[in-house]
């Protein structure tokens, strides 16, 4: 089982689309095992994108992620790391597969509605980031058994 860290940005909120986002993963089988509606602070969003500083999208970046509330979630599942970036589509909507979240609700790369951890790394750094230890919730969910064919 696998964890990963997805983020709504201020655009999908704004846009309404926190349930269309939240349902897609849900039906694919997801877990959802932490979430909460944030306001990120310069210094969260500083954090958060670190490996891009200095690039020439930073500035923008920055202003963007902290222009408006988000919604953070822990989501879990088979290879869910995976399994989210396919379902989020290329970074560019415009170059993103019909079908994916920016390939379906996207029209720029400065507007692309979700982020979603890349790699195991980065997934326990944003975990922590975001949630820290207290934040998740484990529980069991009944269903587990119709998604999973063999289920702890
Ligand atoms: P990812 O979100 O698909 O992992 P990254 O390359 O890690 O893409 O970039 C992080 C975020 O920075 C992107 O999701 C997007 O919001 C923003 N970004 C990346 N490249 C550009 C750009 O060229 N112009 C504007 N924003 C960008
Ligand atoms: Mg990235």
């Amino acid at each position: 089982m696998e964890r990963t860290f997805v983020m709504i940005k201020p655009d999908g909120v704004q846009r309404g689309l926190i349930g269309e986002i939240i349902t897609r993963m849900e039906r694919r089988g997801l877990k959802i095992i932490g979430m909460k509606m944030v306001y990120v602070t310069e210094e969260l969003a500083r954090r958060h994108y670190a490996v891009h500083e200095g690039k020439p999208f930073f500035p923008g970046l920055i202003d963007y992620i902290t222009s408006g509330p988000v919604v953070a979630m822990v989501v879990e599942g088979p290879q869910a790391i995976r399994v989210v970036r396919d379902m989020v589509g290329a970074t560019d909507p415009l170059k993103a597969a019909a079908g994916t979240i920016r390939g379906d609700y996207g029209l720029d790369i400065g507007r692309n509605l979700i982020h979603a951890s890349d790699g195991e790394d980065t997934a326990r750094f944003e975990i922590d980031l975001w949630f820290g230890r207290e934040g998740i919730i484990t529980w069991k969910r009944d269903v587990d058994r119709w998604i999973l064919e063999k289920v702890e």
